[in-house]
């Protein structure tokens, strides 16, 4: 009886051991993501076919994206008498960065905020968002998808980049890429340059300037995207504006790379500089980034980096209202739903951004 006893005893206990075990496991490939499974599978899985199999799932992802930007395309040029269209772009990626990942979540959340029924679909300068001339929409980069087949950034970056141009072989569209968190800034920027064939100006705004040569190790950091957009030579000028969150290496970088920095400290006096600003004068235009943490957490609490003391919500529209120049592309990154108010208090805060930034694109 007492054999028993232990015996159940010690099965118990093996359970609670396995469990823990089981655990710890599970949330090790949760952190480590995809890519230990990659490495699991290639020691059974010829890498041959693992190739092949890629290959297929982003051929067909960017089919989708191909054949969707054809038909905006062709529905936008029946209507006639539109130079320039903004076309949503979604990059629903969050792995890059440095604290939480839920900026993966937030293209679907801006979507539904755009066409919310709590407002009316007119920008403030009085343009129609449901003109399909203003306002049209080639869908997501299948990220996850992509990334679940094991397919490592350098190879998920050039995805994004080619997602982009097939949206500008599109005239007259052009990319207004959702986030995703502020890694994909850099694709993104690639794609235009290297498709309009030159630099463009670059107006960022951000409490960060995403200058890190490679943060944490990953040169695809979400706080190292400026770094390798000047590093390709794809921008000019680039403005960075709303910073208040910057290190030695943020500074020494910024130099390096004759960025010009408009911190909040000085805003007060940048500010009239800042709403009479005429960018891509000479060159292939101007692109636009805005990462929603450029706003003081009082605008806009859902974001991954609470950082205090950032711009309002109007003087980022004076700034953008007011800007001269040619808008080729622009991004709305780092908005973090996870994070949102119950009511989605900052969906709506970057869905704005993204209408007026629509209005500023569509002629
Ligand atoms: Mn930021």
């Amino acid at each position: 009886m007492n054999i028993l006893l232990v015996l159940i005893l010690l099965a118990s206990k093996l359970k609670i051991l396995i469990v823990m075990l089981f655990n710890t496991e599970m949330s090790n490939v949760g952190r480590r993501g995809i890519h230990l499974l990659r490495r699991l599978n290639a020691a059974n899985v010829s890498t041959a076919l693992l190739e092949k199999g890629q290959d297929r799932v982003i051929e067909a992802s960017l089919t989708l994206i191909r054949e969707r930007a054809k038909l905006k395309g062709e529905l936008v040029r029946a209507l006639g008498g539109a130079v320039a269209c903004p076309s949503l772009l979604g990059v629903p990626l969050g792995h890059n960065s440095s604290f939480l990942q839920g900026p993966a979540f937030a293209p679907p959340r801006i979507r539904e905020a755009i066409w919310c029924g709590s407002t009316n679909s007119t920008t403030e300068e009085g343009k129609q968002l449901q003109d399909p001339r203003v306002l049209t929409d080639v869908g997501d980069v299948p990220i996850q998808e992509i990334r679940d087949c094991g397919v490592d950034d350098d190879r998920l970056m050039k995805v994004i980049s080619e997602s982009v141009k097939l949206v500008m072989e599109e005239d007259p569209l052009r990319p207004l890429v959702l986030g995703g968190d502020h890694s994909i800034s850099f694709p993104v920027v690639r794609a235009v340059s290297e498709k309009l064939g030159g630099p463009v100006d670059i107006l960022h705004l951000d409490a960060h300037p995403d200058n890190y040569h490679a943060f944490e190790g990953n040169k695809y950091s979400h706080a190292s995207s400026f770094a390798r957009i000047m590093e390709g030579g794809y921008a000019r000028r680039l403005l960075q504006v709303g910073i208040r969150s910057i290190t030695t290496e943020g500074r020494e970088q910024a130099k390096k790379f004759g960025a010009e920095l408009y911190e909040m400290r000085t805003f007060s006096r940048d500010r009239q500089l800042l709403e009479n600003l005429k960018l891509g004068e000479g060159i292939k235009g101007v692109y636009i980034s805005i990462d929603v943490d450029c706003l003081d957490p009082a605008f806009a609490p859902g974001v991954s980096h609470i950082e205090p003391g950032g711009l309002s919500f109007r003087d980022v529209l004076n700034i953008l209202h007011n800007l001269q120049g040619d808008v080729v592309a622009a991004d709305v990154v780092e908005f973090n739903p996870q994070r949102d108010t119950v009511d989605g208090m900052t969906a709506m805060v970057a869905a704005k951004l993204v209408r007026e930034l629509s209005a500023k694109i569509a002629k």
